[in-house]
């Protein structure tokens, strides 16, 4: 890894004035925020245009397998709460779209990138949602693997990108005790409402581990982001901390986490759990996760049919802007 985190730093310097640089590197180094009109290296730009784009990407499509449960929730309340979660998604994902379109790429740029394939999203949005425990299960995993990463994400060296964090992470804390609460319910009911949940846990667990990314040792952008200060705590170290918070829950529910050599480490002070099937996380980024080709029509879909919509906005924008000019 040091080798490639020197021909980085080397390869950044190369090409930027060293002035500049040195002095960027220490404004992040002070923890000052960079903003929109501030001088930047390129790779800084283009990494965070990569990670905020992702990212908003991940908001937009993870409103696909919960919003498959709003005409199914099992009462008048749970559908309320599930539709002000999938709206919430929504919302992060436009904050992230307005934070990623201050580093010059337009958002209609961004979405051919994801409509094209050439962008990523979240691998855990490619797995089905086969029940309601589903619903509680993602939103106890996979938006409690989303608070874990994004809470020092509020703290990232972009000033954009830092403020959006702000207000998603209070929302994603809400979105993770709808989804606790609803496995507190299910774990507490009837036999088979408790298969039902330990079902979507066993599920559910492995690919929220791989939410938090590949090992340290095997992340190409790590290294310079921790430096840039674009994240501030490793992959491993996320995952570390989410098995660590996520394992009493658990046992709290009383339902068992599919993983036969997760054991306490009084030494390490923290969880040994078991080895995560890297050749899975790989082909679900590579678009051959369970229903990816469902998640990818989906959005193509809705961006066809939502044609009129923008186009209905834009004309109206139009014709406003002319009234102003004329007056
Ligand atoms: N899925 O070198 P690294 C949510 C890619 S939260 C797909 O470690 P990096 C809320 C990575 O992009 C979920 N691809 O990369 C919600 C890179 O490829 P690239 C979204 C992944 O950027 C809840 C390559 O592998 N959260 O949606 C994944 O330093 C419920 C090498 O990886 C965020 O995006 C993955 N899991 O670290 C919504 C948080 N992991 O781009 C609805 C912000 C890695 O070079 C319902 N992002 N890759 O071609 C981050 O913190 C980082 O980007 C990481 C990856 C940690 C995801």
């Amino acid at each position: 890894m040091y080798t490639t985190e020197l021909q980085k730093t080397k390869a950044v310097a190369g090409t930027e004035d060293p002035d500049k640089l040195a002095a960027f590197e220490a404004r992040v180094a002070a923890d000052e925020f960079i903003e929109p009109k501030d001088w930047m290296p390129e790779a800084y730009r283009r990494t965070l245009t990569r990670q905020i784009s992702q990212h908003a990407h991940s908001e937009i499509v993870g409103m696909l397998p919960e919003g498959n449960w709003i005409t199914r929730a099992p009462s008048l309340r749970r559908k309320a709460i599930l539709l002000a979660k999938v709206q919430d998604e929504a919302g992060h994902g436009l904050y992230l779209y307005s934070a990623a379109e201050t580093l010059g790429t337009s958002r209609e740029e961004m979405i051919e990138a994801l409509h094209s394939g050439k962008a990523k999203y979240s691998t855990i949005f490619n797995y089905p949602t086969l029940t309601w425990a589903d619903i509680g299960a993602i939103g106890w995993l996979v938006d409690g693997a989303a608070i874990m990463n994004q809470v020092p994400l509020q703290r990232t060296s972009y000033g954009p990108y830092a403020r959006a964090m702000v207000r998603v992470c209070k929302e994603e804390s809400f979105h993770q005790r709808q989804g606790y609460e609803i496995m507190m319910h299910l774990a507490a009911g009837t036999p088979e409402q408790k298969r039902m949940a330990q079902d979507a846990l066993n599920r559910w667990w492995w690919p929220s581990l791989m939410m938090f990314g590949p090992p340290d040792a095997d992340s190409p952008n790590t290294a310079q982001s921790m430096r840039w200060r674009i994240k501030r705590e490793t992959n491993d170290e996320l995952r570390q901390k989410f098995v660590d918070i996520t394992v009493p829950q658990a046992e709290a529910l009383g339902l068992s986490v599919p993983d036969p050599v997760l054991a306490w480490n009084e030494e390490k002070g923290g969880h040994d759990f078991g080895e995560i099937d890297w050749e899975e996380f790989y082909a679900v980024v590579r678009g051959e996760g369970p229903v990816a080709k469902e998640r990818m029509k989906a959005r193509r879909d809705a961006w066809e049919e939502g044609a009129w919509v923008r186009e209905a906005a834009a004309a109206y924008a139009e014709k406003h802007a002319r009234k102003a000019e004329a007056a």
